[in-house]
């Protein structure tokens, strides 16, 4: 048990601390399972739950809700129950819950590639139609994002991101400082205070998070153009949401509200299964942050998000932004941000200018799969919250810590 502590690191070292864990990883090491675990499997709740939160829309409350108010426990029961009574599941429930079967098949890079490509040249035409005074072969669409870019055999889904150089900002839109802090009273100085977080030299210029949110309606614009356009191709065959339904306000002080990518969610049929296809319209700021979160993979993400929080940041596909957060970080067991006011954007042109900036080394999408490197980005962080503790500073990062190691996903 010594050795044991003595590898899973400082938070550990005490003895006695973390038990549980450790008995569990002792049980798991001498037996090669974990009775804890092997109840799950036969407990026919858990299977339920897990069966019922496959389905695209359905997550772990609402599983238990179906369980326990109406006592269905089976995708097949569900969708009995649901011709019944529609009101059951939302109406895009409806949709997934009619192509389950085939959304849980995995499909080939080749396929991948052939719905990459065919959103691609859809996306050319719709872009030259609808903003015919600019440069067309300027528009980037990449994808198949996600697993395939990661060079993974098979592939879930298709995330196909897209962005053009000229969405940077939209001189015909003016400057709408956002509904939220007029509301709160924040005067437009005070307001730009927080945009600047601290960091002085970020007064001068122009705020590029205000461009993104100007370039917003076109970039709407196009998404649900090309949307339909490749519905009445019969390419699409549902809608499950995005591009208008994303909601425009924030919490985070500092946030720019708008600022953010136009997003589509729907099903596509490009032979004859039907294949889950996201397609995400960034302005080019925001772009190479879009790429690393959409490349993953999770465990990759957390590890950068987590490390990116000890050096006093907030990383998401929209960018790096200087961070002030509050202390409280757990609310009935559910994590939540704790980012209080963000700053200005970090302006990053390259996947490489983000590692570089973070000062980590630059892992190439194939190299993202592995946990170890995930492991390596979590280490650092870690010993970057240690050292501030020493330094007297409070900060509250267990549960950040946990988050970016690949066990965290998993709770027992
Ligand atoms: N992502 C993330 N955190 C999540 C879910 C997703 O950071 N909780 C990021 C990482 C990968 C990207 O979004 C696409 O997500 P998925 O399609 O779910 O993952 P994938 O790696 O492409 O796997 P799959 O082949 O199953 O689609
Ligand atoms: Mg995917």
């Amino acid at each position: 048990e010594h050795n044991l502590r003595k590898i899973l690191g400082s938070k550990f070292a005490k003895k006695d601390s973390n038990k549980g864990l450790v008995q569990k990883i002792t049980e798991i090491h001498e037996s090669g399972d974990l009775d804890r675990l092997k109840e799950w499997r036969a407990d026919p709740r858990r299977c339920a739950i897990m069966e019922l939160s496959k389905v695209w829309g359905i997550g772990y409350r609402k599983a238990q809700t179906l369980i326990d108010v109406h006592r269905i426990w089976s995708v097949k029961e569900l969708k009995v129950a649901v011709e019944e009574n529609p009101k059951l599941v939302e109406a895009r429930v409806h949709r997934t819950l009619r192509c389950h079967d085939d959304l849980q098949l995995r499909m080939s890079r080749e396929e991948a590639m052939v719905i990459g490509d065919r959103v691609r040249s859809c996306a050319r035409a719709v872009f030259s139609e609808l903003l015919p005074s600019h440069d067309v072969t300027k528009l980037k669409v990449e994808g198949p994002m996600g697993s395939f870019r990661r060079g993974q055999p098979d592939c879930g889904d298709v995330d196909v991101l897209v962005t053009h150089e000229d969405w940077l900002d939209d001189p015909e839109r003016t400057l709408s400082l956002d509904k939220q802090s007029q509301e709160s009273s924040l005067s437009r100085s005070s307001y730009a205070r927080t945009r600047n977080l601290g960091d002085e030299e970020a007064t001068e210029g122009e705020d590029p998070d205000y461009g993104a949110q100007r370039s917003r309606a076109s970039r709407d614009k196009f998404l649900a153009t090309l949307r339909d356009r490749l519905h009445a191709q019969g390419f699409l065959t549902d809608h499950l949401g995005g591009d208008g339904f994303q909601k425009k306000t924030t919490t985070v002080q500092g946030e720019v509200p708008g600022a953010g990518c136009s997003s589509y969610m729907g099903i596509c049929k490009p032979r004859e299964t039907h294949r889950r296809l996201d397609i995400k319209v960034y302005a080019p700021q925001h772009y190479a942050y879009a790429m690393i979160y959409f490349t993953g993979n999770d465990y990759f993400n957390r590890s950068m998000r987590c490390y990116a929080k000890a050096c006093g940041y907030s990383l998401c596909d929209k960018g790096l932004r200087k961070a002030a957060r509050s202390g409280v970080s757990h609310k009935d067991g559910k994590y939540i941000d704790n980012k209080v006011a963000v700053g200005r954007l970090v302006v990053c042109d390259t996947e490489k200018d983000v590692f570089d900036v973070l000062g980590l080394d630059y892992k190439e999408p194939h190299e993202r799969n592995v946990s170890d490197n995930a492991t390596e980005v979590a280490e650092k962080a870690r010993r970057l919250f240690e050292e501030q503790r020493r330094g007297g500073v409070v900060v509250d990062s267990s549960d950040d810590e946990e988050d970016a190691r690949p066990a965290g996903r998993f709770r027992l």
